[in-house]
C-alpha cells in the first residue's frame, strides 16, 4: 500500500524531483505548474456539468462570456491557452487535433512538446463516471522550428517522454505523474478549499500480480482467438494462480487504470474487426498508451501491446492506434504469452 504523505505541494515535489536531477531546469517546473493549473480550471468546470439542467444552460461561461462548448473541447482549449505562453515548447500535440499545434509567435520557444489527451472518456460525463486529462512530456531531438518538420521530433518511442502522468476527475480531482529514470510514480489530492494538490500517495507501486481483469467483453465478436483465450484464461478456475480474476470495467480509461494501478490487475483493450478503419482497437498510442505505459513501468508494471514493450514502438503517425495490454507484469507477460501464441487455454 503506497504510503501516506501529508502536507508536501505538488509544486515542492516537482522542485525536490528539479533538485535532484542535476540537467533539470526550472523550464520543466514551470512547464508541469502550468499544466496544473490548466487541470485546476478542467477540475471545477467537470464538477460543474452535472449542474447543466439545474444551471437551465451547460452553466460554462467562458472568459469571453460566451456559452462554453462541449467539455473534452473545453479542456483542449483550456489546456492550449496555458501551456502556448509557457515558453518552454516548440509545439503540442492533442486527441482533439489532427495536426500538431503550433506555439503564437508572440510566445517565446522552448526545447519540450507536451502530447495530451484533454479529457479521456468524455462521454461518460453525463453519468458522472470518472474522466482524466492524460499527458507525456517530451524534449525535441533536432533543431527544427517549422511545424510540419517538428513531427518527426514529436513521433519518439514513449520510452523518450522526460514525464507523463494523468489527472483524474472523480470522486476526488488527482494528479499522477512521474519524471522516468527511476523517480518513481506520486499521487497528488487536489483540496479544494487549499486549491493545491497535497502529496497523498507517495512511491505507488503496483502489484506484480492482480486479481482483477478490465475488458469491454461486448467486443467478443469481433476477437481473434488468441484473444477470446486470453480472457477466457482469466475467467477460469484455477486455484494456484488466484482465477478466477474479478472482473472491473469502468469504460473510461483514466479510471480503470488507476484502480488496477492502485489495486493490481491487468487492462485490455485488444485489436479488434469491429470497425476496419480500426483494427487495432480503439486506443491511441501517442496520447493514451505512452504516457500509462511510463507511469505503470516506474511503478513496476508492464505495458505491451500483445507482442512487446509499448514504450519501444517507434511511432509512424500521431494519432495511431495501438492494442493495449497494461498493468501488474505477471498478469501482461501471460497476456503476451497468449496473444503472441506461445501459450495456449489448456
Ligand atoms: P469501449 C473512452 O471513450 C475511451 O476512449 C477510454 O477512456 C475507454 O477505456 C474506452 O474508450 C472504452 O471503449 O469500446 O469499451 O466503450
Amino acid at each position: 500500500m503506497a504510503k501516506k504523505g501529508v502536507g508536501i505541494t505538488i509544486t515542492q515535489h516537482i522542485l525536490q524531483q528539479q533538485r535532484q536531477n542535476p540537467e533539470a531546469t526550472g523550464a520543466f517546473t514551470t512547464l508541469l505548474n502550468e499544466l496544473i493549473v490548466a487541470a485546476k480550471v478542467i477540475s471545477r468546470e467537470v464538477n460543474k456539468a452535472g449542474l447543466a439542467d439545474i444551471l437551465g444552460s451547460t452553466g460554462r461561461i467562458n472568459v469571453q462570456d460566451e456559452q462554453v462548448q462541449k467539455l473534452d473541447v473545453f479542456a483542449n482549449s483550456v489546456i492550449i491557452e496555458r501551456m502556448q505562453h509557457v515558453g518552454q515548447l516548440c509545439c503540442m500535440g492533442s486527441e482533439e487535433n489532427a495536426d500538431l499545434i503550433e506555439i503564437p509567435s508572440q510566445y517565446p520557444k522552448g526545447p519540450y512538446i507536451i502530447v495530451f489527451d484533454p479529457l479521456d472518456g468524455s462521454s461518460n460525463i453525463d453519468v458522472n463516471v470518472s474522466i482524466g486529462t492524460i499527458f507525456g512530456i517530451y524534449k525535441k531531438t533536432s533543431d527544427e522550428t517549422d511545424i510540419e518538420m517538428l513531427m518527426n521530433d514529436v513521433l519518439q518511442p514513449g520510452l523518450n517522454q522526460v514525464a507523463a502522468g494523468y489527472f483524474i476527475y472523480g470522486s476526488s480531482t488527482m494528479m499522477v505523474y512521474t519524471t522516468g529514470n527511476g523517480t518513481g510514480v506520486h499521487g497528488f489530492t487536489l483540496y479544494p478549499s487549499v486549491g493545491e494538490f497535497l502529496l497523498s500517495h507517495e512511491n505507488i507501486r503496483i502489484p506484480e500480480k492482480g486479481k482483477i481483469y478490465s475488458v469491454n467483453e461486448g467486443n467478443v465478436a469481433y476477437w481473434d482467438e488468441k484473444t477470446r483465450a486470453l480472457v477466457d484464461y482469466f475467467k477460469s478456475r484455477d486455484k494456484d494462480s488466484g482465477r478466477p480474476y474479478t472482473s472491473r470495467y469502468i469504460g473510461s480509461l483514466v479510471a480503470d487504470f488507476h484502480r488496477n494501478l492502485l489495486k493490481g490487475g491487468i487492462f485490455m483493450y485488444p485489436a479488434d474487426n469491429k470497425d476496419p478503419k480500426k483494427p487495432s482497437g480503439k486506443l491511441r498510442l501517442m496520447v493514451e498508451a505512452n504516457p500509462l505505459a511510463l507511469v505503470v513501468k516506474e511503478a513496476g508494471g508492464y505495458a505491451s501491446n500483445g507482442n512487446g514493450p509499448i514504450l519501444e514502438i517507434q511511432p509512424m503517425e500521431f494519432h495511431q492506434r495501438v492494442p493495449l495490454y497494461i498493468g501488474s507484469r505477471e498478469d501482461v507477460l501471460i497476456a503476451e504469452e497468449f496473444i503472441s501464441g506461445k501459450r495456449k487455454l489448456r
